[in-house]
């Protein structure tokens, strides 16, 4: 006796090292959370019921999930019993619409409840978001399960949340691809735009069009900066092994798994513009007819002239006074329709060079025939018949914003990109009576870098996660009705590998989640969001994802006054400090910290090294800014 209530108290003053600390830290953040006192713990062989078979393969799922690294043997039955309960409403509940979920957690059991699967699904990611972090692990992990008792309803702001993965620049496998469809999903993101094709390569096969992979799909390989002109060109008899593609069977596959986390894909297929792989297979589809024109290696073909004017100096567009694109085009998007069961095709639409045709005879005389007199008209020609084409196979079209300037009619939605011309662009679309899918550059474009420029992967422009979480779905030149949602965009110009697409998308998609999901507002408080991505980012590594950590690296700011150099130094995450040298010592908490704006004597300037601490330790990279660097920050 007296041995077992010694093992007893042993017990419970061990238990509390290896309990969950009860906290409720939920991305993107619920309409509301009721906390409660106590938890739920969970024992061997406890039950999942699910009401009905719409949802058994998402009970499934959970179990499998659950099962792995607990080791609870938890097993599924039929109907309205057992510890946790999955209940499709009948009748519906409609404030809950199509996604939301309640979800309730007492110290007996957990209950979750949605009007479809989909809202059950949801209900279960945030359930598996108040399990402990182990969760996340493939192997068995030994401590207590359980999860604090609280009352979550829950539904999203808008209809479309989307992420969006560039294949063409760089190419990513299926099960790739999968893999991204289920990381978004964890997030309630409920769209993903599969951007296929692009001068880089086409990637889907066309079975009416077979050159479009064989040819079309494949690049010579190249390294170096992707978009420099130091990246040779395709040079004559060079092997193009660089590439892929998926076939139809695959894109099926996808698309089904994708359903199964609530997922619609938006296959995209851009034109007029950007179809430099597409022309290298059938070059009788541009004005140019160019035979020469190769699937483009990431080499300089085109020069930017700032403010989005640009020139391409390879003929990469369709040629719309041709009747044959049109029924190329028919076929392929056929083709599409079948694969994708959605009602969106997306056609890009976007960067459409023109200096081709206006050189070209066939286009000046179609445009005279039509009556056309602007060339920016003859896009949106184009892009009309690609409407109806669209609409012939009973699906509905999204395209970039551009499509607007041709006067593409309103029955297409449009993706609005081009941030910087939201002045221009917003109540051109007001005006129109368009439907909206915001994603601005500056607040939803990945591929820019997200922390500090002596640190991260070089690209054009940044966008730390502060910026990602400012976005604003419906700015004021806007109705909240115009829109549908948002989504945030990752194009892989250079985004080479798998590994660096989720270190570009993860934490920033947080960001894009919360603000498409959580009630509007929600994102004015940045303290209570960076804590719960602090929170998130070592459940997100247990699961296999590589989250990038730049937010721990100060935010550093160069001004010119007078003449002078000033440098303002920031972070994005509260209570830490910054501490900097300009004498070649490495910082240090001895060393300045910073307070307000400093001045920098370039003459004889050492580099300026900078390093953020928080709780007595460094965090976040040490960064080190060069003479030269600071220098040319007086340009
Ligand atoms: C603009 S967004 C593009 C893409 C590039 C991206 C790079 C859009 C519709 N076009 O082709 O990859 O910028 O940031």
């Amino acid at each position: 006796m007296k041995f077992y209530s010694g093992l007893t108290i042993f017990i419970l003053s061990v238990i509390p090292v290896f309990c969950w600390s009860q906290e409720i830290q939920i991305i993107p953040k619920p309409v509301s959370i009721e906390p409660q006192n106590g938890q739920f713990i969970f024992k061997k062989g406890i039950k999942i019921g699910y009401s009905n078979d719409s949802i058994r393969e998402i009970a499934t799922w959970f179990m499998t999930k659950f099962n792995r690294p607990t080791s609870l043997e938890a097993n599924l039955q039929k109907g309205n019993s057992g510890e946790i309960i999955l209940d499709v409403n009948s009748p519906k509940n409609p404030e809950l619409a199509n996604e939301g979920y309640e979800l309730e957690v007492n110290t007996s059991g957990i209950l979750i409840k949605a009007n479809s699967k989909t809202g059950i699904f949801y209900g279960l990611q945030t359930l598996t978001q108040l399990l402990p972090p182990g969760i996340e692990s493939n192997s068995n992990q030994q401590i207590e399960w359980s999860v604090p008792c609280v009352k979550i309803k829950d539904f999203p702001r808008f209809s479309y949340r989307g992420m969006m993965l560039d294949v063409s620049r760089h190419f990513f496998t299926k099960e790739e691809v999968k893999k991204y469809i289920e990381e978004i999903s964890r997030y309630k993101f409920n769209r993903f735009h599969w951007h296929l094709t692009d001068d880089n390569g086409w990637r889907i096969e066309i079975k009416s069009f077979p050159r479009l992979t064989s040819v079309g799909a494949w690049r010579v390989p190249r390294t170096g900066t992707f978009g420099s002109a130091d990246r040779k060109a395709p040079q004559k008899g060079e092997k193009a092994n660089y590439g892929g593609f998926y076939t139809q069977q695959e894109i099926r596959e996808v698309v089904e798994f994708a359903k199964g986390k609530g997922i619609e894909i938006i296959p995209e297929i851009d034109i007029p513009g950007h179809c430099m792989a597409a022309i290298a297979a059938y070059p009788e589809l541009s004005c140019t007819k160019d035979t020469n024109t190769r699937v483009n290696a990431g080499n300089k073909f085109s020069d930017w002239f700032g403010n989005g004017t640009f020139k391409m100096n390879v003929d990469n567009s369709l040629n719309p006074s041709d009747e044959k694109v049109y029924q190329f085009l028919d076929k392929v998007f056929e083709e599409i329709a079948l694969l994708f069961p959605g009602k969106y095709i997306h056609v890009g639409g976007d960067e459409c060079y023109k200096g081709f045709w206006e050189k070209d005879q066939g286009c000046k005389d179609l445009m005279e025939k039509l009556k056309i007199r602007h060339i920016e008209d003859l896009q949106g020609y184009f892009m009309n018949r690609v409407k109806d084409i669209i609409k012939s196979k009973g699906k509905k079209v999204i395209g970039w914003d551009e499509v607007m300037e041709g006067g593409m009619s309103n029955a297409a939605t449009i993706m609005f990109w081009r941030g910087w011309q939201a002045k221009d662009i917003l109540p051109m679309a007001k005006k129109g009576g368009y439907k909206l899918i915001m994603t601005p550059t500056n607040t939803n474009y990945f591929d820019y870098y997200q922390g500090d420029q002596t640190i991260e992967p070089p690209v054009y422009a940044s966008l730390r996660l502060k910026n990602a979480y400012s976005f604003n779905p419906v700015p004021p030149e806007i109705d909240e009705k115009m829109v549908l949602g948002g989504q945030s965009n990752l194009w892989t110009e250079k985004v080479e590998n798998f590994r660096h697409a989720e270190y570009m998308t993860f934490p920033r998609a947080w960001a894009t989640s919360e603000v498409l999901w959580s009630p509007k507002g929600t994102n004015s408080d940045w303290n209570d969001f960076i804590k719960r991505v602090e929170f998130h980012m070592p459940r997100a590594e247990m699961a296999g994802i590589k989250v990038a950590k730049s937010i721990y690296d100060p935010i550093v700011e160069f001004k010119k006054i007078k003449g002078e150099l000033w440098v303002e130094l920031n972070s994005e995450v509260p209570g830490t400090e910054i501490y900097y040298t300009l004498d070649e010592s490495m910082p240090d908490q001895k060393s300045n910290k910073y307070s307000t704006a400093f001045f920098i004597p370039l003459e004889g300037t050492p580099n300026l090294r900078i390093r953020a601490f928080r709780n007595q330790k460094p965090i976040g990279n040490l960064l080190t800014y060069n003479v030269e660097l600071l220098k040319s920050k007086m340009k």
